[in-house]
């Protein structure tokens, strides 16, 4: 039998990483930025880009701010709305989709770190919140920064959709996310072929700090490639991680923004910790390889063996 030829299909994805933005940056002037890079990535033949988590205020979960209506400025309450209205205009005027990760409130009033999937046409086609909150709930003065994701946000309560959409089936997931297994597992049992993925991470861990357990810096880099590596290899997808980086209100965000492919190697990776645009042919067909062989899901999954990862969510040690 002759061998199969795989048609290739292309996505050619912008990842956009942003340099820090300050507290007093408005959203227009951030919504300025994400469309400079937008023009950039559509000189470089761009259809799709990703945008950072909260990509259009600071990452107000470093501070303790016990008004909520302080708090609710770094929040939208619809989108798209009229600061993000002229990046809308932009991306459907280029034919450019896009990932942007924002501060939601419902009009319940609940609090989600969310990101959404625009098509080429302009219209959201997606809606992701963030499932693995990181940090911390209340107040913890002795640390050098805060990290209060868990009580500005709730869990995210869609789980992990995935969207035929842009030549491909794409997810969403963000930040904290890409550490964990499960996060690309239950996508890759949906066919995802691209993951989108903006971050925000602090170069430093505050708890380590307070606990005398620094971690150096360069793991946190290498951590962060290392599970995306990890992620994309054993569900054989593309996935494409836009960093906010650079000295962000005295807090350093570590960038290292990529695109991954199904084999696990960085194609493209940024080089500052500045606003700046990476881009990858992205040809989908590629997945095909892994999800055929080595990580074909249906013929080699024992999930008679794997009941305890959706049952049991801490560690519970055998007796001694
Ligand atoms: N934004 C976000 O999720 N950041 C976390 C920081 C973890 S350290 C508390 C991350 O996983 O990168």
């Amino acid at each position: 039998m002759p061998p199969k030829t795989l048609v290739p299909r292309i996505v050619t994805v912008g990842c956009a990483q942003m340099g820090p933005i300050a507290r007093a940056e408005t959203r227009a002037q951030c919504v300025e930025r994400l469309i400079a890079l937008l023009r950039e990535a559509a000189k470089k033949n761009c259809t799709l880009v990703v945008f950072p988590e909260l990509a259009l205020t600071t990452f107000f979960p470093r501070w303790f701010m016990p008004d909520w209506r302080e708090v609710d400025q770094f929040f939208e309450t619809e989108m798209p709305n009229a600061a993000v209205a002229p990046l809308f205009a932009e991306a459907k005027r280029l034919k450019i989709g896009f990932y942007l990760g924002y501060a939601e409130k419902t009009p319940e009033g609940r609090r989600f770190n969310a990101a959404i999937l625009v098509d080429r046409a302009g219209e959201i086609v997606g809606k992701y919140r963030k499932i693995h909150l990181p940090g911390h709930a209340e107040n913890e003065p002795e640390r050098p920064f805060q990290h209060l994701e868990k009580r500005y946000f709730e869990p995210g309560d869609i789980g992990f959709p995935v969207w035929r959409t842009m030549g491909g089936i794409v997810g969403m997931a963000i930040c904290n996310d890409r550490r964990w297994p499960e996060t690309y597992r239950v996508m890759g049992l949906k066919g995802m072929e691209l993951m989108l993925l903006g971050y925000n991470t602090p170069a430093i861990n505050g708890w380590a700090m307070v606990h005398s357990a620094p971690e150096p810096e360069h793991l946190r880099q290498f951590h962060n490639h290392l599970v995306m590596q990890a992620g994309a290899y054993q569900n054989s997808t593309w996935v494409v991680a836009a960093a906010k980086a650079g000295i962000e209100e005295g807090c350093s965000l570590i960038g290292g923004s990529c695109i991954v492919a199904p084999t696990g190697e960085i194609v493209a990776l940024t080089r500052s910790v500045a606003d700046e645009l990476v881009v990858a042919d992205c040809d989908l067909s590629l997945c095909t390889y892994g999800k055929e062989t080595t990580f074909a899901f249906a013929k080699h999954r024992r999930i008679e063996h794997y009941g305890l990862i959706a049952s049991q969510t801490g560690v519970i040690e055998p007796p001694q």
